[in-house]
Parts: structure tokens; sequence; C-alpha cells
């Protein structure tokens, strides 16, 4: 009798914990389906497009911006980078972030075909070092050039990035501006560098970077214009072998993000974002000064030859069509730029 109580008992027992567990499993699921729900309603996507490909600097300081954000969001914010302009040519990706097919995109003078002070990033042989850069990015040329991104076409710079000096590569050495004749070069889809190398006798083609490297291999263009960096990044050494030293063009870019996006998140993701694109900032300038030393004697170690070009010659040559190109606002800003010391 005690013996068939005590079974029953066991028997209560066991389906009880049984039917706890039941529950349990019941409630985990239930949970599951809350914090699933919950977390789809709370990820927010930014997809960052751009030109460079992914050993560049630019990708590398994405990457960062990317961690960050990820990981102060808490996962909430997830951010896909799409390098090689597999997102859209440059001048899509502008056209994309107004749209709101793009949120984030790495772009500088280019912006000039929208907002006319942009031109004023990238003005032939006005910013003289990396010094007089940083004063004119963070000062208030750099400044009002951010305001009007953002009043004029709705996109907000959250980063610059600093940039070194353009130089022109080719497949013949190019010391003086007379040795440009005949020359197909290509130029972003940026007004102003058209008219300077046609002042100075090239042939310049407006083209997007990923067609660059196979018009080069093809012979369609002869030669090409940019910072050591991405000429080192897009492999540029494999299709020409000198680099001109012209330095015609010292410059920055801005990570910008569209507004409209921005405004969609919540404050506290907004803030998250905000800081990042800072801190991405001070983590590309870091980077940017390591690496910039060391860019010279990496493509000379790929074959690549470095000419001393007659730069007097070349500003000399140019002078008139940038002045002729800007107009009277412009030239207030491009002697402001010329003065600050
Ligand atoms: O040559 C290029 O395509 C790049 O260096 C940049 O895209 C260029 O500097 C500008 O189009 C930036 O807006």
């Amino acid at each position: 009798m005690v013996k068939m109580k005590l079974l029953n008992i066991i028997q209560l027992i066991i389906r009880t914990l049984n039917q706890i567990k039941k529950l349990h499993k019941i409630f985990f699921l239930f949970f599951m389906f809350l914090f699933n729900s919950c977390s789809d309603d709370n990820n927010y996507v930014l997809k960052l497009g751009h030109l460079a490909n992914e050993d560049d600097i630019w990708n590398k300081s994405s990457l960062y911006f990317k961690k960050i954000v990820e990981e102060r969001s808490l996962g909430k914010i997830k951010i896909k980078i799409y390098p090689n302009e597999q997102l859209g040519k440059e001048i899509d990706l502008i056209n994309g972030l107004q749209l709101g097919t793009v949120d984030m995109t790495i772009a500088g003078e280019a912006f000039q075909n929208w907002v006319p002070s942009a031109a004023m990033l990238a003005i032939p042989y006005a910013i003289r070092d990396f010094d007089h850069l940083q004063k004119i990015a963070n000062g208030k040329i750099g400044k009002s050039i951010e305001k009007d991104l953002l009043e004029k076409i709705n996109i907000r710079p959250i980063s610059w990035f600093i940039r070194g000096p353009r130089h022109l590569t080719s497949n013949r050495p190019i010391i003086h501006p007379n040795d440009l004749n005949g020359i197909i070069l290509r130029v972003p889809n940026v007004p102003l560098f058209v008219s300077f190398w046609q002042s100075l006798g090239a042939k310049p083609t407006p083209m997007a970077f990923s067609e660059v490297f196979t018009s080069l291999q093809q012979n369609t263009i002869h030669a090409q214009e940019n910072p050591l960096s991405l000429i080192n990044s897009a492999g540029f050494s494999e299709v020409q072998k000198y680099c001109n030293l012209t330095s015609h063009v010292t410059s920055w870019i801005y990570v910008v993000l569209s507004e409209k996006k921005l405004k969609s998140l919540p404050s506290d993701m907004q803030k998250i974002i905000l800081k990042a694109g800072y801190d991405m900032q001070s983590f590309q300038h870091e980077l940017f000064f390591k690496d910039e030393d060391q860019l010279k004697s990496q493509l000379i170690d790929k074959g690549m030859k470095f000419i001393e070009v007659e730069k007097n010659e070349f500003i000399k040559k140019s002078k008139n069509s940038i002045f002729l190109s800007l107009n009277e606002e412009q030239k207030q800003i491009y002697n402001e730029i010329i003065n600050v010391k």
C-alpha cells in the first residue's frame, strides 16, 4: 500500500516536471520569437559603396567604421561595404544617395557637378602641403563646403580623409607640359580637371575609376592621374611604367551619408554613427601618415619609375585656365586658400 502511494507520488512529480519542461520550452520559444521580432525592428542597414578596392586605405577605414558602429549599436546597425564600384560608379553613387538607393559613399571634388563650392576641394596647385590641407579642411572653407553639401543636396559629410598629392602616370616620361602632346588622359568626372589638362595640352577624358585599369591595358587611354595610394592599391604599376611627380592637386575627400537615412534612425543610433564617423577620421589620418612614406618605395619595387617634372612649367601653363574656370565667389575662396599660412 505504502509502496503504491509512493509510486503515485513519484509519477505525479515526473508529470509535473515534464509539464514544467514543456512550459519551459514554450516560454523559451516565445521569448526567442519576441527577441527576433524586436531585433528585426531594430535592425538598420547602411550600404556604403566606394570606388577603391579591398586593399585601399578607404576600405580599411570603412571596415573600422563598420566594426565600431556594429559594436556600439550592439548589432542593431549593420554596415554593408561594397568596394570596387560594385554598388555603382562614383557619379551613380552620388545620385543614388539623393534617390535613397545608397546610404553612404566616399567622394570629393566630383560633388562640383551638384554643388559648385565642392570645386574648391581640388584646385590645382592651391594647397601646398598636408599642414595647409588640414587647416583648410578643418577650417572655414571645409566647413562651408560641408554645409553646402547638406543644405543643397541633403548629403552629410561625417568624416574627411587626407589624400596624398595627385601625380600623373604614363608609359613615357612626362617632364614638361609639351610632353603631353597626343596623350589621352583619364580624369574623374570633374569638370575642373578636364579644363586643367586641356590647358596643358593633353586630351583629358572623364571615365569611372573601375574602367581605368582595363582602358590602360588596352591602350584606349595612355595615362591617368591619382594619389600614390590609389595608384598602388589599384595595381596601376602593372600597366603604367612612369609616375611623373606633378603633385598637381593636394586634396581631401568626404565620407558622406544620406541625411534622410540618418534622420530615419532613432537619435541614439544617429549619435553612434556621427561619433563613429569622427573616430574613423582619426583612424584614417593616422593610417594615412603611416602608409604615405612607404608608398613610393612599394611602387619602385613593383617596377615603377619616378620622374621629377618641371613643375613651374605646369603651374605657369595652367594658371590662366584655372582662374578663368572659377566664378567671382570661387576666385575669392581661392585667394583665401592660398593666403592661409
Ligand atoms: O580618380 C578617381 O576616380 C578618384 O581619385 C576620385 O574619385 C576623384 O578624386 C574624385 O572623383 C573624387 O570625387
